[in-house]
């Protein structure tokens, strides 16, 4: 009997079947006995170790995560590509704002993708984040702007899209590999809900060691999933925020009601700051309903 030993990433998992991407081949494998009986349920970005014993493929082991995002659930997430864009349907802040600090508990970084810029700038948008600290490029997939510099972001990554269905993200994709060929439109998409299909996230090879989901968008982008956040650490996951700590004068200061506080003075002095510390305080808000029960 020939035994074969190999690690691998799975790409795809649809009623216990997956596709795991190894040594540049798509191996098809159903689950070993023994992770079923298991806790840890292997999902698409997951690295795993597969083996081959009577002419099939197995998983057997589930390597340790990086991080993990539900609904749909993906893990080993390096990067996370929010496309967003004030033409319609035109993105609300405080949706990116939730994104961004969850991407920040999980380890993720976020690169915002200003979309349909041929149609808008989005130049309001593109203040706000790039002076918070990220990376903001503004796309067209339309005229193919920004389109290079994603492909060069997406090289040795794992990366998912995020963001309103109608915003883009299928379409941009389309641009970065022709080849993925994706349903572009929300008609497809409205008759897969009517009829309760599962949508299911599949990581499409980009390259060496790269891969890139278009995803629906997460319900797990919400202040329950914060992974229990304690609402003193909700400031390490704003850049700016982070960036003004120990100008206090109260050590634990959360910025909000605390007398003569700089950082919030410095936030309320222009409407760019001003937009995020509003989701700040509305974030901390919530966290501390959440935290009562
Ligand atoms: N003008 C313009 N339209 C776009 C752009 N990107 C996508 N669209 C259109 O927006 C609609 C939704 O695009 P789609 O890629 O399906 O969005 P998704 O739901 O985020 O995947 C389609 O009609 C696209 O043709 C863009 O950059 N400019
Ligand atoms: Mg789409
Ligand atoms: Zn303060």
């Amino acid at each position: 009997m020939m035994i074969n030993n190999e690690t691998g990433i799975i790409i795809k998992g649809v009623g216990g079947r997956y596709t795991v991407s190894a040594s540049g081949n798509m191996l098809n494998c159903s689950l070993d006995g023994k992770l079923r009986i298991g806790k840890v349920i292997p999902v698409p970005g997951d690295r795993v170790e597969v083996l081959k014993s009577h002419g099939s493929w197995h998983i057997s082991k589930v390597l340790e995560r990086k991080n993990v995002l539900i609904r749909p659930a993906v893990a080993n997430i390096d990067q996370l590509f929010v496309v967003a864009s004030n033409s319609p349907p035109k993105t609300d802040t405080y949706l990116i704002d939730k994104m961004s600090v969850i991407a920040s508990i999980k380890n993720i970084d976020m690169i915002l993708l200003l979309n349909k810029s041929d149609l808008d700038r989005s130049d309001d948008l593109y203040k706000i984040y790039s002076r918070a600290g990220f990376n903001v490029i503004r796309v067209s997939a339309v005229t193919g702007e920004g389109i290079d510099d994603i492909k060069s972001l997406l090289c040795g990554k794992i990366s998912a899209f995020t963001g309103n269905s109608g915003i883009g993200k299928s379409s941009i994709l389309n641009l970065i590999d022709p080849a993925f060929k994706i349903t572009v439109g929300d008609i497809s998409r409205k008759i897969e809900r009517g009829k309760h299909t599962t949508r299911h996230v599949e990581f499409l090879p980009i390259g060496d060691n790269s891969y890139v989901a278009d995803t629906p968008g997460f319900s797990s982008f919400e202040i329950t999933q914060m992974d229990k956040l304690d609402k003193f650490e909700l400031q390490d996951h704003f850049p700016e925020l982070r960036e003004m700590t120990g100008n206090c004068r109260f050590s634990d200061c959360v910025h909000i009601n605390e007398p003569d506080c700089p950082v919030k003075e410095y936030m309320e002095q222009d409407s760019c700051r001003l937009s995020r510390y509003l989701s700040y305080k509305k974030i901390y808000q919530e966290l501390s309903e959440v935290s009562e029960y």
